[in-house]
C-alpha cells in the first residue's frame, strides 16, 4: 500500500513520502487524511454556495477548521480518531448540501443545479477499512494535471491547513470571524474548479496570506485579553524534585486550565517546545507552580521524555511516535492523537493529574535561566531606546531568525548564523527553531538584550507589528529597514506565515533548510522574480549579503 504526501520540509528525497511518512504517518493514516481533505472539499463547495445565498452554519464553519487542522503535520496519527472525524465531515457535508438546496428552492422556486465536482457527491464507506480504501482511491485526485497549477493548488491547500490551526487556537480563546470562515470555504471549493487557472490560485494564495494576518491578529487579541501582554521573563530550565506535568504544543488556554486544576496539589507544571513563551504572560506566570521549561524542540522528544518521569500532555503539534518508556504517562488533547495514547476530551485533566501523582518525583536538576516574553508590546515599550540605538549606530542591523526546528543536520545553519551575527546586531526570534540557540549567551546592546524571543510561531503577528512599527519610526517600508528575515520552515503553519509576508510585499526572505517540495520550477521562478525569495546558502555568504558587504 502506497501513499503520497509532500506537505512538509521532511518530504522524502525532497519530493514526497511514498512508502511511509518520515514523520511517522503510515499509508493508512495518509489515506484517511487524504479522504478528510476530499470530504472537506465537498463540504466547502456546498458551504460556499449556501453562503452565496445568505445561509451559514457555525457547526460547518468550525468543523472546517478542525478537519484541516487534523491533517497538519505531526497532529493526528490515530486512524480511529480520524475515522470519527470523517463521519462528522460527511454528515456536515450533507447538511451543507441541504442548506444550499433549500435556500436555492426558496429563492428561485426550482431545483438547485447538480454540482459537477466529485467531492460534492462523496458517499462515505462504512468501516475503517472501507474508509482507508476510499481514501486511497479518491484522496489525491485533482481536477487539474498541469504541474504549475497543481503546485499552486498545494500552496493554497497547505496555506488553509496552517491558517486552520491558528483559527482553531483563536476560537478556543473565543475569537472568530465570518470573513475568515468564508475564505476557507471559497478557497477550498476553488481547488475543485477546473475552470480556474494558475493566476487564480496565486491570487487565492495571496488572499489566504492576507486573511491569515487577520487570524493571527485575533489570536494575539485572544491571548492578550485572557493573559495580558507578555513581559520579559526569566525562565528556569531543567527540573526540581517534585511531581511534574510537562505540557507540549501551543495552546495557552489548555495550560491555564491545567494550572487551575493542579493548584495546591504538589505538582509543578513545565512547558515544552512551543509552550515556552507561556511563562511571559502575566495571567499564566502568576501561578507559582508553573515552574519552568524542560527539553528542546519537538524532534528531541523521544530522547528527552524518558528523563522527565512525570505525566506529559500534547495539546497540538508536534507529536512523534512515543517510546515505550513514557507511552503510559503520555496524553493527547485537542486535535492531536496517537494510537494507544490516552486522549483527554474536554477540560477535565484529573486523569493527567492522577498519573502525575502516581509517577516518581522529577530529579533535582535545575539548569540555567533563559529569557522570553518580548512580544511587540514589550519591544515597542523600549522602542525609543531601540530607535536611538539605530540612529547612533549602536544597532547596525536586525535579524529575524524564526520558524520551525526539525531533525535534519542542515538546521545547524541557524545555530551558526545566530552565533555569527555581529555583536552590534539584534536577533528577533520566534517559534521552535530558537531552541537551536536560545540557551547561548548573546549579551545586550545598551540594556537591550541581543536575543529577543517574540514568542511562538503563533506570535508571528507580534514580529510583524515590531517590523511595521520600526518601518513607521524610520519613515520607510519594511523592505527598506536594516532587517533580514531568515526563516526555517517545517510544516504548514510556517507556510501560511510565509504567504502573509508575501501578501505584505516583503522581499528578500531566505528560507531553509530545503525549499518546499511542492514548488514547481515555474512557481518557484515566479516567487524569485516577484519577491526575490531564496534558499539559505552558507552562513558566511548570507550574512555578507544581509549586511550589504
Ligand atoms: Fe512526509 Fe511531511 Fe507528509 Fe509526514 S507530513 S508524510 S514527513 S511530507
Ligand atoms: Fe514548531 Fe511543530 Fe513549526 Fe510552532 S512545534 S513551530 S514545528
Amino acid at each position: 500500500m502506497g501513499m503520497f504526501c509532500n506537505q512538509c520540509e521532511q518530504a522524502a528525497k525532497g519530493v514526497g513520502c511514498e512508502i511511509m511518512g518520515v514523520c511517522g504517518k503510515n499509508p493508512e493514516v495518509a489515506a484517511l487524511q487524504d479522504l478528510m481533505l476530499y470530504g472537506l472539499k465537498g463540504l466547502a463547495i456546498y458551504a460556499d454556495k449556501a453562503r452565496e445565498l445568505g445561509v451559514k452554519d457555525e457547526a460547518i464553519d468550525l468543523f472546517m477548521l478542525e478537519g484541516l487542522f487534523t491533517t497538519v503535520t505531526n497532529v493526528d496519527f490515530d486512524p480511529v480518531s480520524i475515522a470519527g472525524k470523517l463521519r462528522t465531515c460527511f454528515d456536515l457535508k450533507e447538511k451543507a448540501k441541504s442548506l444550499y438546496e433549500t435556500a436555492y428552492r426558496e429563492k428561485s422556486g426550482g431545483h438547485a443545479p447538480a454540482v459537477a465536482a466529485p467531492p460534492a457527491s462523496w458517499v462515505i464507506a462504512g468501516d475503517l477499512e472501507g474508509l482507508i480504501k476510499q481514501g486511497q482511491e479518491q484522496g489525491v485526485k485533482s481536477q487539474h494535471s498541469d504541474p504549475d497549477i497543481l503546485s499552486a493548488i498545494e500552496i493554497v491547500v497547505f496555506g488553509l491547513k496552517g491558517m486552520a490551526a491558528y483559527a482553531d487556537h483563536a476560537h478556543i480563546l473565543g475569537k472568530k470571524d465570518d470573513e475568515v470562515f468564508a475564505l476557507f470555504h471559497k478557497a477550498l471549493a476553488a481547488t475543485t474548479d477546473p475552470a480556474k487557472g494558475l493566476m487564480d490560485f496565486v491570487g487565492i494564495a495571496m488572499e489566504i496570506g492576507k486573511i491569515n494576518i487577520k487570524v493571527m491578529g485575533m489570536l494575539n487579541e485572544g491571548h492578550v485579553e485572557h493573559y495580558g501582554h507578555p513581559v520579559p521573563t526569566r525562565v528556569q530550565i531543567g527540573t526540581r524534585k517534585n511531581k511534574g506535568i510537562l505540557v507540549s504544543g501551543h495552546d495557552l488556554r489548555m495550560l491555564e486550565e491545567l494550572l487551575k486544576q493542579t493548584a495546591g496539589k504538589g505538582i509543578d507544571v513545565y512547558t515544552h517546545g512551543e509552550m515556552l513563551p507561556a511563562h511571559g504572560y502575566p495571567g499564566l506566570k502568576k501561578y507559582p507552580h508553573l515552574y519552568g521549561n524542560f527539553g528542546g524542540a519537538w524532534q528531541d522528544q523521544a530522547k528527552e521524555f524518558p528523563h522527565f518521569p512525570g505525566a506529559i500532555i500534547f495539546n497540538t503539534n508536534c507529536i512523534q511516535r512515543p517510546a515505550d518508556s513514557y507511552k503510559d504517562r503520555l496524553f493527547s488533547w485537542g486535535q492531536v492523537g496517537w494510537p494507544g495514547i490516552k486522549h483527554i476530551a474536554g477540560w477535565d485533566f484529573s486523569e493527567v493529574i492522577n498519573k502525575a501523582l502516581e509517577c516518581p518525583d522529577l530529579p533535582d536538576a535545575p539548569e540555567k535561566e533563559i529569557l522570553t516574553g518580548f512580544g511587540h508590546n514589550a519591544v515597542l515599550g523600549v522602542a525609543d531606546k531601540v530607535i536611538a540605538g539605530v540612529k547612533a549606530g549602536a544597532i547596525k542591523h536586525f535579524f529575524l531568525i524564526g520558524g520551525c526546528d526539525g531533525a535534519k543536520p542542515g538546521r545547524n545553519y541557524y545555530t551558526e548564523l545566530a552565533e555569527q551575527v555581529p555583536n552590534d546586531c539584534v536577533i528577533l526570534t520566534l517559534a521552535c527553531g530558537k531552541y537551536r540557540f536560545n540557551k547561548l549567551e548573546f549579551g545586550d546592546i545598551g540594556g537591550i538584550p541581543r536575543l529577543l524571543d517574540v514568542g511562538q510561531c503563533n506570535d508571528a503577528y507580534s514580529a510583524l507589528q515590531i517590523a511595521l512599527a520600526l518601518a513607521n519610526a524610520f519613515n520607510c517600508g519594511v523592505n527598506d529597514l536594516p532587517l533580514s528575515i531568515i526563516l526555517s520552515w517545517y510544516e504548514q503553519k510556517a507556510h501560511v506565515i510565509l504567504l502573509s509576508l508575501l501578501h505584505l510585499g516583503i522581499k528578500n526572505i531566505k528560507i531553509g533548510p530545503a525549499l518546499p517540495a511542492y514548488l514547481s520550477p515555474n512557481v518557484l521562478n515566479f516567487l524569485v522574480e516577484n519577491f526575490n525569495i531564496g534558499q539559505i546558502t552558507t552562513v558566511e555568504a548570507d550574512l555578507k549579503a544581509a549586511l550589504g558587504q
